[in-house]
């Protein structure tokens, strides 16, 4: 099956043998699961934290998006990182992260290091030769974000993935901005995939929840093991939204791309934007590997305008259609300055070494008509 196909159908195949012959996953509420003896699970299901049909299905389809054996859902994109931390590491371990990441996921790992004796070193992924110098005899894990969350900076899953696997250390990829649909680090050689299924996945803003997708299965044992027993687990009705959302992640994602390119390309040729992050563009750095490794390159978008703050906060409370809001991945477009929202909890000092401008200005794209989307930002560009 291919993608369109495997995200309608897979999870979902109607019962009509022994079942009603549901096309849709029913949204099955029931916490726990009758018996008639003791050592007897009929229909295989015992209580909802450890697994239910609903979350079942989602998983399934998880899987298939990424062409991985297993999926687990999780309550967050954050509840799964930190299942994944806690099932996969050991105190005195060392991480090797991208020093570009989600601020929510840079905090996790700053309490989780300190709380549990975990090392975390950030470096940038962008050479593959610096991942290469910071790898230590402890290290255990190499986390990654491609592209990163806001400076749209990519890495070399397969080149980091070699070098991690001659030394037995886990390539995490968080897999959110580019989505299944355009990137595939399981085949480029990483062992797990992270969604923040809150954004793209779901798609519709309207269910916050993570996912993990994987094929090793030693790998998979200790991560359902810790998401039963830490018990951070997506709700039926999540899951059933979640599974609704994902039908239609091939044709949005297509939609959020051919929006984003417009824009892109309108925000790089107007004369008060200094700079534009779109892996899309010709002058992006990275445009050669976006190319290699992803099959589209999505609706992010980061941008600088000239001059200051005030500007840069002007513009985005003057857009109509965006909305001024953290998240991303949704049918509506949303704007947000990253130094000031959804990376406020980076220190400054670390925001300036990667390159967060306090006016870098990020943008989710959505799949509105983009003569509405662009009208929108060229009124609010008039009113700086
Ligand atoms: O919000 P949550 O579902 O817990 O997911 C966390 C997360 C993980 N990974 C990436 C790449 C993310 O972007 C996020 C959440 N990000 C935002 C809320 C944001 O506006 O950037």
């Amino acid at each position: 099956m291919r993608f369109e196909t495997k995200a309608i159908r897979i999870g979902e195949e109607p019962d009509i043998e022994n079942g009603s012959g549901d096309v849709v996953s029913p949204i099955h509420l029931s916490t726990t699961f009758a018996r008639k003896r003791v050592d007897m699970l009929p229909g295989g299901y015992e209580y909802s934290r450890t697994a239910n049909p609903t979350r079942d299905a989602l998983e399934r389809k998880l899987a298939a998006l990424e062409d991985a054996r297993f999926g687990l859902a999780f309550s967050s994109g954050m509840a799964t990182e930190t299942t994944a931390l806690l099932a996969l590491l050991r105190s005195g371990d060392h991480v090797i992260a991208f020093d570009d990441l989600y601020g929510g996921t840079k905090r996790l790992f700053r309490t989780f290091g300190r709380n549990f004796g975990v090392d975390f070193t950030y470096v940038d992924a962008r050479d593959p030769d610096e991942v290469a110098s910071a790898v230590k005899d402890n290290t255990r894990m190499i986390w990654l974000e491609t592209p990163t969350n806001p400076l749209m900076k990519m890495c070399d899953i397969e080149e980091i993935s070699e070098i991690a696997h001659d030394k037995g250390i886990i390539v995490a990829v968080d897999n959110t901005f580019a989505t299944p649909y355009f990137q595939n680090p399981l085949k480029l050689g990483a062992d797990i995939v992270v969604h923040s299924t809150t954004k793209y996945i779901n798609g519709h803003s309207d269910s916050v929840g993570g996912a993990i997708m994987l094929s090793d299965e030693e790998m998979h044992e200790r991560l359902r093991f810790h998401q039963n027993s830490s018990g951070a687990i997506l709700s039926p009705f999540d899951s059933y939204m979640t599974l609704r959302g994902i039908k239609t992640l091939a044709v949005r994602m297509r939609e959020h791309e051919r929006n984003a390119m417009r824009i892109a390309e309108y925000l790089e040729s107007h004369p008060k934007v200094r700079r534009v992050y779109y892996p899309g563009l010709e002058s992006h750095p990275q445009h050669g590997l976006a190319k290699k490794q992803m099959s589209g390159y999505g609706g992010m978008i980061s941008f600088e305008i000239y001059d200051t703050v005030k500007d840069a906060t002007k513009f985005a409370e003057s857009l109509r259609l965006f909305s001024l809001a953290e998240s991303l991945g949704g049918v509506e477009s949303l704007i947000e300055i990253p130094a000031l929202m959804t990376h406020s909890s980076v220190p400054e000092e670390e925001r300036r070494h990667i390159g967060i401008s306090d006016t870098l200005i990020r943008m989710s794209v959505g799949i509105e008509n983009v003569e509405d989307l662009i009208e929108d930002i060229e009124g609010a560009m008039e009113a700086l």
